[in-house]
Protein backbone atom coordinates (compact mmCIF):
# COMPACT_ATOMS: atom_id res chain seq x y z
CA UNK A 1 0.00 0.00 0.00
CA UNK A 2 1.99 2.93 -1.24
CA UNK A 3 -0.08 5.53 0.47
CA UNK A 4 -0.28 4.01 4.00
CA UNK A 5 1.45 5.42 7.15
CA UNK A 6 3.03 3.25 9.83
CA UNK A 7 1.41 4.51 12.95
CA UNK A 8 5.02 5.13 14.56
CA UNK A 9 5.61 7.47 11.97
CA UNK A 10 2.23 9.73 12.22
CA UNK A 11 3.02 13.70 12.98
CA UNK A 12 1.31 15.91 14.59
CA UNK A 13 0.04 18.40 10.71
CA UNK A 14 0.22 15.45 8.58
CA UNK A 15 -2.73 13.73 7.04
CA UNK A 16 -2.62 10.11 6.87
CA UNK A 17 -3.78 6.45 5.67
CA UNK A 18 -3.22 4.37 8.83
CA UNK A 19 -4.25 0.64 8.85
CA UNK A 20 -3.98 -2.44 11.00
CA UNK A 21 -5.86 -3.89 13.56
CA UNK A 22 -8.49 -2.96 16.25
CA UNK A 23 -6.52 -3.43 19.38
CA UNK A 24 -9.27 -2.11 21.30
CA UNK A 25 -12.41 0.40 21.22
CA UNK A 26 -12.92 2.46 24.49
CA UNK A 27 -16.31 4.20 24.65
CA UNK A 28 -16.48 6.88 26.93
CA UNK A 29 -20.61 8.17 26.04
CA UNK A 30 -20.10 11.32 23.64
CA UNK A 31 -16.56 9.85 22.61
CA UNK A 32 -14.88 6.99 21.69
CA UNK A 33 -11.76 5.72 20.88
CA UNK A 34 -10.43 3.10 18.39
CA UNK A 35 -6.48 1.95 19.13
CA UNK A 36 -5.47 0.88 15.98
CA UNK A 37 -2.25 -1.36 16.19
CA UNK A 38 0.32 -2.06 13.18
CA UNK A 39 3.81 -3.60 12.73
CA UNK A 40 5.20 -0.26 14.02
CA UNK A 41 3.05 0.41 16.97
CA UNK A 42 0.08 1.91 17.85
CA UNK A 43 -2.37 5.04 17.49
CA UNK A 44 -5.76 6.46 18.75
CA UNK A 45 -8.61 7.21 16.28
CA UNK A 46 -10.79 9.52 18.14
CA UNK A 47 -14.68 9.30 17.70
CA UNK A 48 -17.03 12.17 18.15
CA UNK A 49 -20.21 10.99 18.05
CA UNK A 50 -22.34 14.05 17.71
CA UNK A 51 -19.95 16.08 15.41
CA UNK A 52 -18.71 12.73 12.83
CA UNK A 53 -21.59 11.43 10.03
CA UNK A 54 -23.03 8.29 11.67
CA UNK A 55 -21.87 5.86 9.22
CA UNK A 56 -18.39 6.57 9.84
CA UNK A 57 -18.97 6.59 13.64
CA UNK A 58 -20.76 2.92 13.38
CA UNK A 59 -18.24 1.54 10.77
CA UNK A 60 -15.75 2.37 13.56
CA UNK A 61 -17.17 1.57 16.52
CA UNK A 62 -19.19 -1.78 15.21
CA UNK A 63 -15.77 -3.30 13.90
CA UNK A 64 -14.76 -6.27 16.12
CA UNK A 65 -11.73 -6.75 18.11
CA UNK A 66 -8.61 -7.69 15.80
CA UNK A 67 -10.60 -7.06 12.29
CA UNK A 68 -8.17 -5.12 10.07
CA UNK A 69 -9.45 -1.51 9.28
CA UNK A 70 -7.88 1.56 7.11
CA UNK A 71 -8.54 4.89 8.70
CA UNK A 72 -7.85 8.10 7.10
CA UNK A 73 -7.84 11.70 8.76
CA UNK A 74 -5.67 14.46 10.11
CA UNK A 75 -3.02 13.89 13.03
CA UNK A 76 -3.34 16.31 15.87
CA UNK A 77 -1.17 16.29 18.96
CA UNK A 78 -3.26 15.23 22.37
CA UNK A 79 -1.14 15.11 25.41
CA UNK A 80 -3.94 12.16 26.91
CA UNK A 81 -3.44 9.67 24.16
CA UNK A 82 -1.19 7.32 24.83
CA UNK A 83 1.33 8.01 22.00
CA UNK A 84 1.17 12.20 22.44
CA UNK A 85 -1.06 12.31 18.91
CA UNK A 86 -4.41 10.80 17.62
CA UNK A 87 -5.96 10.63 14.37
CA UNK A 88 -9.72 12.78 13.69
CA UNK A 89 -11.08 10.39 10.88
CA UNK A 90 -12.03 11.26 7.55
CA UNK A 91 -13.13 7.82 6.11
CA UNK A 92 -13.06 4.45 7.79
CA UNK A 93 -13.08 0.95 5.90
CA UNK A 94 -13.36 -2.31 7.35
CA UNK A 95 -10.90 -4.26 5.33
CA UNK A 96 -10.92 -7.69 6.59
CA UNK A 97 -13.68 -8.59 9.24
CA UNK A 98 -12.39 -10.80 12.40
CA UNK A 99 -14.69 -13.41 14.54
CA UNK A 100 -15.71 -11.75 17.87
CA UNK A 101 -14.99 -15.31 19.30
CA UNK A 102 -10.89 -15.24 19.14
CA UNK A 103 -9.19 -18.35 20.17
CA UNK A 104 -6.66 -16.25 21.90
CA UNK A 105 -6.44 -12.44 23.02
CA UNK A 106 -3.82 -10.95 21.34
CA UNK A 107 -4.06 -7.65 23.89
CA UNK A 108 -2.39 -10.44 26.24
CA UNK A 109 -4.75 -9.20 28.65
CA UNK A 110 -6.04 -12.79 29.03
CA UNK A 111 -2.98 -15.14 29.46
CA UNK A 112 -3.39 -18.44 26.71
CA UNK A 113 -1.57 -21.35 27.07
CA UNK A 114 1.32 -22.38 24.98
CA UNK A 115 -0.73 -24.92 23.17
CA UNK A 116 -3.02 -22.41 22.35
CA UNK A 117 -0.97 -19.54 21.31
CA UNK A 118 0.95 -22.37 18.84
CA UNK A 119 -1.87 -23.54 17.48
CA UNK A 120 -3.09 -19.86 16.45
CA UNK A 121 0.06 -18.35 15.88
CA UNK A 122 -0.88 -15.50 13.85
CA UNK A 123 -3.18 -13.63 16.47
CA UNK A 124 -0.12 -14.88 19.14
CA UNK A 125 2.41 -13.15 17.30
CA UNK A 126 0.28 -10.09 17.69
CA UNK A 127 1.32 -9.35 20.89
CA UNK A 128 4.24 -7.15 21.16
CA UNK A 129 6.52 -9.21 23.43
CA UNK A 130 6.14 -12.65 20.88
CA UNK A 131 6.54 -10.18 18.16
CA UNK A 132 9.70 -9.10 19.80
CA UNK A 133 11.23 -12.64 20.51
CA UNK A 134 10.99 -12.90 16.53
CA UNK A 135 12.49 -9.32 15.87
CA UNK A 136 15.35 -10.67 18.12
CA UNK A 137 15.43 -13.49 16.60
CA UNK A 138 16.05 -12.21 12.75
CA UNK A 139 18.60 -9.87 14.55
CA UNK A 140 20.76 -12.64 16.13
CA UNK A 141 20.79 -14.35 12.95
CA UNK A 142 21.63 -11.22 11.35
CA UNK A 143 24.67 -10.86 13.88
CA UNK A 144 25.81 -14.71 13.35
CA UNK A 145 26.11 -14.10 9.64
CA UNK A 146 27.82 -10.79 10.29
CA UNK A 147 30.28 -12.37 12.77
CA UNK A 148 31.01 -15.23 10.35
CA UNK A 149 32.11 -12.80 7.22
CA UNK A 150 34.66 -11.36 9.57
CA UNK A 151 36.20 -14.45 10.37
CA UNK A 152 35.72 -15.07 6.26
CA UNK A 153 33.76 -17.48 6.47
CA UNK A 154 31.40 -18.66 3.09
CA UNK A 155 28.02 -19.26 3.96
CA UNK A 156 26.84 -22.60 2.66
CA UNK A 157 23.63 -24.86 2.36
CA UNK A 158 23.75 -28.72 2.63
CA UNK A 159 21.14 -31.33 1.53
CA UNK A 160 18.85 -32.34 4.05
CA UNK A 161 17.75 -35.59 2.48
CA UNK A 162 20.63 -37.67 3.29
CA UNK A 163 21.84 -41.79 3.28
CA UNK A 164 23.29 -41.76 6.65
CA UNK A 165 23.09 -40.52 10.15
CA UNK A 166 26.00 -39.32 12.06
CA UNK A 167 24.89 -37.97 15.42
CA UNK A 168 23.96 -41.73 16.81
CA UNK A 169 21.85 -43.99 14.64
CA UNK A 170 18.15 -44.16 17.16
CA UNK A 171 17.60 -40.31 16.32
CA UNK A 172 17.41 -40.32 12.15
CA UNK A 173 14.00 -39.81 10.70
CA UNK A 174 13.42 -42.21 7.81
CA UNK A 175 11.75 -40.70 4.67
CA UNK A 176 11.89 -43.19 1.24
CA UNK A 177 13.70 -41.57 -1.27
CA UNK A 178 12.18 -42.62 -4.82
CA UNK A 179 11.80 -46.43 -3.29
CA UNK A 180 15.45 -46.09 -1.52
CA UNK A 181 15.69 -45.46 2.11
CA UNK A 182 16.72 -42.23 3.22
CA UNK A 183 16.89 -40.11 6.22
CA UNK A 184 16.02 -36.18 7.52
CA UNK A 185 19.74 -35.25 8.27
CA UNK A 186 20.78 -34.59 11.79
CA UNK A 187 23.66 -32.15 11.04
CA UNK A 188 25.74 -30.83 8.27
CA UNK A 189 28.66 -32.15 10.07
CA UNK A 190 30.19 -34.32 7.34
CA UNK A 191 28.84 -32.07 4.69
CA UNK A 192 30.94 -28.73 6.05
CA UNK A 193 34.09 -30.80 6.40
CA UNK A 194 33.83 -32.04 3.09
CA UNK A 195 33.72 -28.10 2.12
CA UNK A 196 36.36 -26.97 4.32
CA UNK A 197 38.37 -29.49 2.92
CA UNK A 198 38.66 -27.65 -0.11
CA UNK A 199 39.50 -24.29 -1.31
CA UNK A 200 36.94 -22.54 0.64
CA UNK A 201 38.60 -23.25 3.83
CA UNK A 202 36.09 -21.40 6.54
CA UNK A 203 32.27 -22.05 6.28
CA UNK A 204 28.97 -21.61 7.84
CA UNK A 205 25.59 -23.02 7.48
CA UNK A 206 22.54 -21.95 9.04
CA UNK A 207 19.83 -24.83 8.54
CA UNK A 208 17.20 -26.85 9.81
CA UNK A 209 18.38 -30.08 12.13
CA UNK A 210 15.91 -32.81 12.24
CA UNK A 211 16.31 -35.34 15.63
CA UNK A 212 13.85 -37.84 15.60
CA UNK A 213 14.03 -37.68 20.06
CA UNK A 214 11.21 -39.42 21.39
CA UNK A 215 11.43 -37.40 24.47
CA UNK A 216 9.59 -34.55 25.33
CA UNK A 217 11.82 -31.55 27.21
CA UNK A 218 11.66 -27.54 27.40
CA UNK A 219 14.92 -27.37 25.44
CA UNK A 220 14.46 -30.03 22.78
CA UNK A 221 12.88 -29.67 19.28
CA UNK A 222 12.62 -32.76 16.42
CA UNK A 223 13.31 -29.57 13.51
CA UNK A 224 15.71 -27.10 15.08
CA UNK A 225 18.14 -24.55 13.80
CA UNK A 226 21.98 -25.29 13.86
CA UNK A 227 24.43 -22.97 13.27
CA UNK A 228 27.33 -24.34 11.68
CA UNK A 229 31.12 -23.42 11.30
CA UNK A 230 34.04 -25.63 9.62
CA UNK A 231 37.47 -24.19 9.51
CA UNK A 232 39.91 -25.66 7.57
CA UNK A 233 43.57 -25.16 9.66
CA UNK A 234 41.71 -24.42 12.78
CA UNK A 235 42.49 -26.39 15.89
CA UNK A 236 39.60 -26.79 18.39
CA UNK A 237 40.91 -23.82 20.14
CA UNK A 238 40.30 -21.63 17.49
CA UNK A 239 36.77 -23.33 17.45
CA UNK A 240 35.87 -22.32 21.05
CA UNK A 241 37.14 -18.65 19.99
CA UNK A 242 34.61 -18.72 17.00
CA UNK A 243 32.07 -20.03 18.78
CA UNK A 244 32.45 -17.50 21.77
CA UNK A 245 33.25 -14.64 19.18
CA UNK A 246 29.54 -15.61 17.48
CA UNK A 247 27.70 -16.17 20.91
CA UNK A 248 29.71 -12.79 22.30
CA UNK A 249 27.95 -11.21 18.64
CA UNK A 250 24.57 -12.07 18.94
CA UNK A 251 24.43 -10.63 22.82
CA UNK A 252 26.07 -7.17 21.69
CA UNK A 253 23.64 -6.98 18.56
CA UNK A 254 20.57 -7.30 21.09
CA UNK A 255 22.14 -4.97 23.24
CA UNK A 256 22.55 -2.43 20.65
CA UNK A 257 19.71 -2.89 18.08
CA UNK A 258 16.68 -4.29 20.43
CA UNK A 259 15.72 -2.39 23.59
CA UNK A 260 12.02 -1.41 23.09
CA UNK A 261 12.20 -5.47 22.03
CA UNK A 262 14.03 -5.90 25.39
CA UNK A 263 11.40 -3.89 27.35
CA UNK A 264 8.42 -5.61 25.51
CA UNK A 265 9.63 -8.62 27.01
CA UNK A 266 10.20 -7.41 30.41
CA UNK A 267 14.02 -8.40 30.78
CA UNK A 268 15.41 -4.87 29.62
CA UNK A 269 16.97 -4.62 33.38
CA UNK A 270 18.15 -7.71 33.85
CA UNK A 271 19.54 -8.28 29.94
CA UNK A 272 23.61 -8.13 30.05
CA UNK A 273 26.43 -9.39 27.39
CA UNK A 274 28.66 -11.48 28.77
CA UNK A 275 32.04 -9.92 30.17
CA UNK A 276 35.74 -11.13 29.61
CA UNK A 277 36.67 -14.46 27.97
CA UNK A 278 34.41 -17.56 29.05
CA UNK A 279 36.60 -19.90 30.86
CA UNK A 280 37.80 -23.18 29.71
CA UNK A 281 37.62 -26.13 32.19
CA UNK A 282 38.39 -29.21 31.09
CA UNK A 283 36.13 -32.34 31.71
CA UNK A 284 37.98 -33.76 34.57
CA UNK A 285 37.95 -30.79 36.34
CA UNK A 286 34.06 -30.54 35.56
CA UNK A 287 33.09 -33.22 37.25
CA UNK A 288 35.55 -33.27 40.36
CA UNK A 289 33.56 -29.47 40.62
CA UNK A 290 30.07 -31.43 40.00
CA UNK A 291 31.35 -34.17 42.62
CA UNK A 292 32.25 -31.09 45.17
CA UNK A 293 28.84 -29.56 45.15
CA UNK A 294 27.24 -32.11 46.70
CA UNK A 295 23.96 -31.61 44.30
CA UNK A 296 24.14 -35.01 42.89
CA UNK A 297 22.91 -38.32 44.62
CA UNK A 298 25.45 -40.20 42.69
CA UNK A 299 29.02 -38.87 42.81
CA UNK A 300 30.41 -38.97 38.55
CA UNK A 301 33.19 -40.96 37.80
CA UNK A 302 35.62 -40.44 34.24
CA UNK A 303 33.25 -41.32 31.70
CA UNK A 304 30.20 -40.28 32.50
CA UNK A 305 27.97 -37.88 30.10
CA UNK A 306 26.87 -34.85 32.25
CA UNK A 307 23.30 -35.17 32.97
CA UNK A 308 20.75 -32.53 33.17
CA UNK A 309 21.10 -32.12 37.43
CA UNK A 310 25.03 -32.21 36.82
CA UNK A 311 25.07 -29.17 33.92
CA UNK A 312 22.67 -27.38 36.42
CA UNK A 313 25.09 -28.00 39.52
CA UNK A 314 28.42 -26.81 37.61
CA UNK A 315 26.24 -23.88 35.83
CA UNK A 316 25.68 -22.76 39.14
CA UNK A 317 28.80 -22.96 40.17
CA UNK A 318 30.81 -21.19 37.19
CA UNK A 319 27.51 -18.23 37.13
CA UNK A 320 28.19 -17.96 33.49
CA UNK A 321 29.06 -19.07 29.69
CA UNK A 322 31.63 -21.67 29.95
CA UNK A 323 33.63 -24.36 27.99
CA UNK A 324 34.06 -28.20 29.08
CA UNK A 325 37.18 -29.22 26.94
CA UNK A 326 39.09 -32.58 26.78
CA UNK A 327 36.32 -35.00 26.61
CA UNK A 328 36.94 -38.84 27.06
CA UNK A 329 37.05 -39.83 23.48
CA UNK A 330 34.93 -42.80 23.76
CA UNK A 331 31.71 -40.23 24.67
CA UNK A 332 32.27 -38.25 22.05
CA UNK A 333 31.36 -39.09 18.03
CA UNK A 334 33.60 -41.09 15.41
CA UNK A 335 34.87 -37.59 13.40
CA UNK A 336 36.65 -35.90 16.65
CA UNK A 337 39.69 -35.81 16.97
CA UNK A 338 41.94 -37.04 20.12
CA UNK A 339 44.77 -35.72 21.44
CA UNK A 340 47.91 -36.58 19.98
CA UNK A 341 49.61 -37.48 23.17
CA UNK A 342 46.83 -39.28 24.82
CA UNK A 343 44.09 -41.01 23.17
CA UNK A 344 41.68 -41.33 25.62
CA UNK A 345 41.73 -37.79 25.86
CA UNK A 346 39.15 -36.33 23.12
CA UNK A 347 39.78 -32.51 21.39
CA UNK A 348 35.79 -32.19 21.71
CA UNK A 349 34.70 -29.66 23.36
CA UNK A 350 30.98 -28.01 24.59
CA UNK A 351 30.30 -24.17 24.90
CA UNK A 352 27.50 -24.03 28.16
CA UNK A 353 25.21 -21.57 29.43
CA UNK A 354 24.48 -22.05 33.12
CA UNK A 355 21.20 -23.21 31.95
CA UNK A 356 22.10 -25.85 29.11
CA UNK A 357 24.35 -26.78 26.50
CA UNK A 358 24.69 -24.37 23.37
CA UNK A 359 27.53 -25.72 21.13
CA UNK A 360 29.11 -28.93 20.82
CA UNK A 361 32.31 -28.78 18.28
CA UNK A 362 36.17 -30.04 18.18
CA UNK A 363 39.06 -30.86 15.95
CA UNK A 364 38.42 -33.33 13.25
CA UNK A 365 40.31 -36.53 12.73
CA UNK A 366 41.57 -35.63 9.01
CA UNK A 367 44.09 -39.16 8.61
CA UNK A 368 41.96 -41.34 6.65
CA UNK A 369 43.45 -44.37 8.42
CA UNK A 370 42.62 -42.60 11.96
CA UNK A 371 38.95 -42.39 10.50
CA UNK A 372 38.36 -45.29 9.00
CA UNK A 373 39.63 -47.12 12.83
CA UNK A 374 37.20 -44.40 14.51
CA UNK A 375 34.09 -45.81 12.62
CA UNK A 376 34.96 -49.11 13.12
CA UNK A 377 35.60 -48.81 16.86
CA UNK A 378 32.31 -46.63 17.00
CA UNK A 379 30.65 -50.20 15.45
CA UNK A 380 29.60 -48.11 12.20
CA UNK A 381 30.45 -49.39 8.93
CA UNK A 382 33.04 -47.01 6.89
CA UNK A 383 31.82 -48.23 3.81
CA UNK A 384 28.59 -46.66 4.03
CA UNK A 385 30.04 -43.48 4.55
CA UNK A 386 32.64 -43.90 1.34
CA UNK A 387 31.45 -40.75 -0.33
CA UNK A 388 32.61 -38.80 3.01
CA UNK A 389 35.94 -40.76 3.84
CA UNK A 390 37.28 -41.44 0.49
CA UNK A 391 37.96 -37.36 0.23
CA UNK A 392 40.13 -37.80 3.28
CA UNK A 393 42.60 -39.78 0.75
CA UNK A 394 43.25 -36.33 -1.18
CA UNK A 395 44.49 -33.82 0.73
CA UNK A 396 42.23 -32.96 3.85
CA UNK A 397 43.65 -30.53 6.00
CA UNK A 398 43.69 -30.25 9.89
CA UNK A 399 39.98 -28.69 10.65
CA UNK A 400 37.61 -28.07 13.14
CA UNK A 401 34.21 -26.60 13.79
CA UNK A 402 31.17 -26.68 15.82
CA UNK A 403 27.31 -26.44 15.82
CA UNK A 404 25.27 -23.82 17.95
CA UNK A 405 21.67 -24.41 18.64
CA UNK A 406 20.22 -21.62 17.37
CA UNK A 407 16.93 -21.92 19.47
CA UNK A 408 18.80 -22.79 22.38
CA UNK A 409 20.90 -19.48 22.01
CA UNK A 410 17.76 -17.45 21.42
CA UNK A 411 16.24 -19.39 24.87
CA UNK A 412 19.18 -18.61 26.93
CA UNK A 413 19.56 -15.00 25.67
CA UNK A 414 16.06 -14.10 26.33
CA UNK A 415 15.36 -16.28 29.36
CA UNK A 416 12.39 -18.24 27.60
CA UNK A 417 11.61 -20.98 29.72
CA UNK A 418 10.78 -23.45 27.05
CA UNK A 419 12.58 -23.93 23.57
CA UNK A 420 9.35 -23.81 22.05
CA UNK A 421 8.90 -20.03 22.32
CA UNK A 422 11.73 -19.16 19.92
CA UNK A 423 10.32 -21.03 16.97
CA UNK A 424 7.58 -19.95 14.75
CA UNK A 425 6.00 -23.16 14.50
CA UNK A 426 8.03 -26.07 16.56
CA UNK A 427 7.98 -29.41 15.55
CA UNK A 428 7.90 -31.62 18.89
CA UNK A 429 6.48 -35.10 19.94
CA UNK A 430 3.18 -34.07 19.71
CA UNK A 431 3.08 -31.35 16.96
CA UNK A 432 3.03 -31.62 13.46
CA UNK A 433 1.10 -28.50 12.26
CA UNK A 434 0.49 -25.97 11.93
P1 LIG B 1 23.72 -33.29 22.54
O1 LIG B 1 22.78 -33.57 21.42
O2 LIG B 1 25.02 -32.72 22.14
O3 LIG B 1 23.92 -34.44 23.46
P2 LIG B 1 21.79 -32.24 24.28
O4 LIG B 1 21.82 -31.12 25.25
O5 LIG B 1 20.57 -32.43 23.44
O6 LIG B 1 23.05 -32.12 23.36
P3 LIG B 1 21.42 -34.91 25.19
O7 LIG B 1 22.52 -35.90 25.22
O8 LIG B 1 20.29 -35.13 24.24
O9 LIG B 1 22.12 -33.51 25.07
O10 LIG B 1 20.85 -34.77 26.61
C1 LIG B 1 21.62 -34.20 27.58
C2 LIG B 1 20.90 -34.41 28.86
O11 LIG B 1 19.56 -34.02 28.66
C3 LIG B 1 20.83 -35.84 29.26
O12 LIG B 1 21.96 -36.27 29.95
C4 LIG B 1 19.61 -35.83 30.12
O13 LIG B 1 19.89 -35.46 31.44
C5 LIG B 1 18.75 -34.73 29.51
N1 LIG B 1 17.67 -35.38 28.83
C6 LIG B 1 17.69 -36.06 27.68
N2 LIG B 1 16.50 -36.60 27.46
C7 LIG B 1 15.72 -36.23 28.47
C8 LIG B 1 14.37 -36.49 28.82
N3 LIG B 1 13.59 -37.25 28.09
N4 LIG B 1 13.90 -35.94 29.94
C9 LIG B 1 14.66 -35.18 30.71
N5 LIG B 1 15.95 -34.92 30.45
C10 LIG B 1 16.46 -35.45 29.36
P1 LIG C 1 25.21 -31.73 18.80
O1 LIG C 1 24.46 -32.98 18.55
O2 LIG C 1 25.72 -31.51 20.18
O3 LIG C 1 26.49 -31.64 17.84
O4 LIG C 1 24.34 -30.49 18.37
C1 LIG C 1 24.87 -29.18 18.42
C2 LIG C 1 23.94 -28.26 19.16
O5 LIG C 1 22.67 -28.24 18.53
C3 LIG C 1 21.66 -28.05 19.51
N1 LIG C 1 20.72 -29.17 19.46
C4 LIG C 1 19.40 -29.08 19.66
N2 LIG C 1 18.61 -28.02 19.91
C5 LIG C 1 17.31 -28.27 20.07
N3 LIG C 1 16.73 -29.47 19.96
C6 LIG C 1 17.48 -30.56 19.69
N4 LIG C 1 16.89 -31.76 19.57
C7 LIG C 1 18.89 -30.39 19.52
N5 LIG C 1 19.91 -31.21 19.27
C8 LIG C 1 21.00 -30.46 19.23
C9 LIG C 1 22.35 -27.99 20.87
C10 LIG C 1 23.65 -28.68 20.61
O6 LIG C 1 24.66 -28.21 21.46
N6 LIG C 1 27.82 -32.25 14.54
C11 LIG C 1 27.89 -31.78 15.90
C12 LIG C 1 28.46 -30.36 15.98
C13 LIG C 1 29.92 -30.24 15.57
O7 LIG C 1 30.76 -30.99 16.13
O8 LIG C 1 30.22 -29.40 14.71
C14 LIG C 1 26.50 -31.82 16.49
O9 LIG C 1 25.50 -31.91 15.82
O10 LIG C 1 22.54 -26.61 21.17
Amino acid sequence: MQDRTYTADAEPGDDVTVAGWVHEIRDLGGIAFLILRDTSGKIQIKFEKDEMDDDLVETGLDASRESVVKVSGAVEEEPRAPTGVEVTPESVEVVAPADPELPLDPSGKVDADLSTRLDNRTLDLRKEDVQSVFEIRSGVLNAVRDQFREFDCTEINTPKIVATGTEGGTELFPITYFGEEAFMNQSPQLFKQLIAGSNVERVFEIGPIFRAEEHNTPRHLNEATSIDFEGAFCDHQDAMDVAEGVVKSAYEAVQENFGDELEAIGIADEFEVPEGDFPRISYEEAIERINATGELDEQLVWGDDLSTPAEEALGQDVGGHYFITDWPSEIKPFYIKDHDDDAELSTGFDLMHPRMELVSGGQREHRHEKLIEGFEQQGLDPDQFEYYTKMFKYGMPPHAGFGLGGERLIMTLLGLDNIREAVLFPRDRQRLSP
